[in-house]
């Protein structure tokens, strides 16, 4: 290609690759969805078909991607988390933030009618999404990061239950109910909950309860005593393969693409989970289930 004397204008363009070898999350989130979300009058506090549908365009993401290992939603926010051995778009922060963003929400868009029939979306209310990209240097740190999501889901919803349940069953104002939730801690509003309303929180859906986890499907595994502590002995062996070469990344994300994408609402602070599914971790995939091969 000619040089044009305009071409000097590439040089404003800053680098912003992502460090080797960490893993990348991107976190996405619904902009202004306290405002959306009484406009399609989604249901207080918890909405199924507003949670399922962001669970249809996150399992789309993934299959559309087969660099993410898992993805974990709440409320209006997804995780995505691609593998340290992912080399997508050379590792550029916006190349990934803004391709899953925009992926989620054509997606979300595209499905909204399956959720919402009655509620065609308008202009002026259309659903957006931000997003941003956060490393993680090894597999513990983002096994912590995926837990304080599902902590903070649920100290979230435990609160906005028992919120809700005192302002919609039991007739107070948002500030009186407001007030009296100020300062207390989890087993007062399980006793709100219970003896107020004959509310057992524990029995509320898993969904609301623990959100949504997505992954790829293999064989799962038997938990053995130990199991997690060979994992992490993996994890701090230093990387000596160095960056899987081109075709071995198009044939691990061959792998990756026969695998079913499945929703979940289960603890992934425990390492039960992350036992049974060590391929989440490592990024090698794992044994498809007989039925699918
Ligand atoms: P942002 O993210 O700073 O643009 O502002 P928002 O308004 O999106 O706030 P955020 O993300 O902190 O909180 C999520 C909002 O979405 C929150 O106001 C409640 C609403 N929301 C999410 N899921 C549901 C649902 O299932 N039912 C109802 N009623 N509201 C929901
Ligand atoms: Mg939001
Ligand atoms: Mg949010």
């Amino acid at each position: 290609m000619a040089n044009s004397k305009y071409e000097y204008v590439k040089s404003f363009e800053q680098p912003d690759l992502l460090l080797p070898n960490t893993w990348i999350v991107v976190r996405i989130d619904g902009r202004g969805f306290h405002k959306l979300s009484d406009r399609y009058g989604f249901i207080k506090p918890n909405d199924r078909r507003a949670l399922d549908l962001m669970n249809a365009a996150a399992a789309e993401v993934m299959k559309e991607l087969p660099d993410l290992c898992i993805a974990y939603g709440v409320s209006d926010e997804f995780s995505f988390a691609f593998h340290p051995s992912c080399q997508l778009f050379e590792r550029r922060s916006a190349k990934l933030v803004t391709t899953i963003v925009s992926t989620f929400t054509g997606y979300y868009i595209y499905l909204w009618g399956t959720y919402f029939p009655d509620t065609p979306l308008q202009p002026g209310g259309l659903p957006s999404f931000d997003g941003r990209a956060v490393m993680y240097p090894n597999s513990r740190i983002l096994r912590d990061y995926m837990s304080w999501r599902q902590v903070d889901c649920h100290i979230n919803n435990l609160y906005n239950t028992t919120f809700w349940m005192m302002v919609l069953k039991g007739g107070m104002s948002n500030t009186d109910a407001e007030q009296e939730l100020k300062g207390t801690i989890s087993s007062d509003k399980n006793e709100i909950l219970f003896k107020r309303f004959g509310i057992n929180y524990n029995n509320e859906e898993d969904i609301y309860k623990k959100g949504s986890v997505i992954y790829r499907q293999y064989q799962l595994e038997d938990v053995k005593a130990g199991s997690s502590k060979e994992q992490e002995e993996e994890e701090t062996t230093p990387l000596q393969a160095g960056i899987p070469s081109k075709s071995q990344q198009e044939k691990i994300r061959k792998l990756r693409r026969k695998a079913q994408v499945v929703v979940d609402h289960v603890d992934i602070i425990r390492d039960e989970f992350w036992d049974r599914r060590p391929w989440i971790l490592s990024g090698k995939p794992g044994r498809l289930p007989a039925e699918s091969k």
